[in-house]
């Protein structure tokens, strides 16, 4: 349970994947289909078996909620968990005139030279986004991604959504509701519109017995990486929902449709397998009485976390 639902992930991906070419040109081993259930009654599901920084699940979450594509306020909140997918669009624009960063992901893994070089432009351009408006403006954004979708849905009469409004709101006043789903996966904006189409693509709550549930559908999930940040980041939101709806965190249940190992990652996971998992940790959330939307990173701590020390590996881009 818990922490074993992932672990269990791990090994039968390793010992049963198939060889999958990608997007990325990394390779995979992959499965399709796969559930795990987390009951947040027993703890904060944030993994023991290697660090997983809560302040990047969280000021990210926060991101979301506020609606925010710009990789501004990451930055701000030293979240760098984004910057790959804007750089690539600085990079791809007329207005770059630095040298030749196309492949970056891969080149940057394989050649220490072109990496120094990669490395210097990722500074400039951070800096460029912390401290120049204009070019925030066009080069911090990653188009119409999670915040987006959540809080403004455009509709073809030309009015917005707030899905994550309403969903709270339909948790209140119809708890039993069968309709609480949030989805960020839009076709309109999926071919071209956004830095990365979403992985999390959609999400529904649950009431029974006073205790809010939430069950998340992601299209690709990125096992070692992405999926740790995933279950973090959606057992929060469950909590901060479950809080604002005055209702106890039930379970939350991680439906997976891709879910791969990178080719580049095997070595770490086995790694991580080796290890045992400790106690979760908790969360607490300290203004009770605040809104969702009020919600801010000094409201939110783990307690209690002792985890094995942190596992790095590249991010496919
Ligand atoms: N692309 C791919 N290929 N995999 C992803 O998981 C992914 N996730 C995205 C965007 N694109 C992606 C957004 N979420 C990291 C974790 C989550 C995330 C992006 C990146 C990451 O690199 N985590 C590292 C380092 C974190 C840090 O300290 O900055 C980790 O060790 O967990
Ligand atoms: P794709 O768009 O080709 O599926 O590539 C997206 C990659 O990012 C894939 O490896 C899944 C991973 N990913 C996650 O696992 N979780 C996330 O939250 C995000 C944004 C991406």
């Amino acid at each position: 349970k818990n922490e074993e639902a992932y672990l269990d992930l791990c090994r039968t991906v390793l010992s049963s994947g198939t060889k999958k070419s990608d997007r990325t040109g990394t390779g995979t081993l992959s499965l399709f289909g796969h559930q795990m259930r987390f009951d947040l009654k027993e703890g904060f599901p944030l993994l023991t078996t290697k660090r997983i920084p809560f302040r990047l699940i969280a000021s990210e979450l926060l991101w979301f909620i506020k609606g925010d594509t710009n990789i501004r306020f990451l930055l701000e909140h030293n979240n760098n968990i984004w910057n790959e997918w804007a750089f690539q669009t600085w990079i791809e624009s007329g207005e770059y005139e630095g040298p030749d960063m196309s492949d970056f992901g891969r080149k940057s893994l394989k050649d220490p030279e072109f990496n120094q070089l990669y490395q210097e432009e990722m500074k400039r351009f951070k800096e460029r986004i912390l401290t120049e408006d204009e070019f925030s403006r066009k080069y911090g954004g990653l188009g119409s991604v999670y915040g987006k979708q959540w809080r403004a849905w455009e509709t073809t009469r030309g009015e917005t959504i707030d899905q994550l409004n309403d969903v709270i709101a339909g948790i209140k006043s119809n708890p039993d509701s069968r309709r609480h789903i949030v989805t960020a996966w839009n076709p309109e904006d999926v071919p071209g519109n956004m830095a990365l189409p979403p992985c999390h693509t959609m999400f529904q709550f649950y009431v029974a017995d006073g205790k809010l549930s939430c069950q998340l559908y992601q299209r690709s999930a990125d096992i070692f990486l992405g999926v740790p940040f995933n279950i973090a980041s959606y057992a929060l939101l469950t909590h901060l929902i479950a809080n604002e709806c005055s209702l106890e965190a039930g379970e939350f249940v991680h439906t997976l449709g891709d879910a791969h190992i990178y080719s580049n990652h095997t070595a770490q996971v086995k790694e991580q397998l080796t290890r045992k998992p400790g106690p979760l940790p908790s969360l607490s959330i300290r203004s009770k009485d605040k809104s969702i939307f009020d919600i801010t990173m000094e409201d939110l701590s783990i307690d209690g976390y002792d985890p094995h020390p942190s596992i790095k590996a590249p991010v496919a881009v």
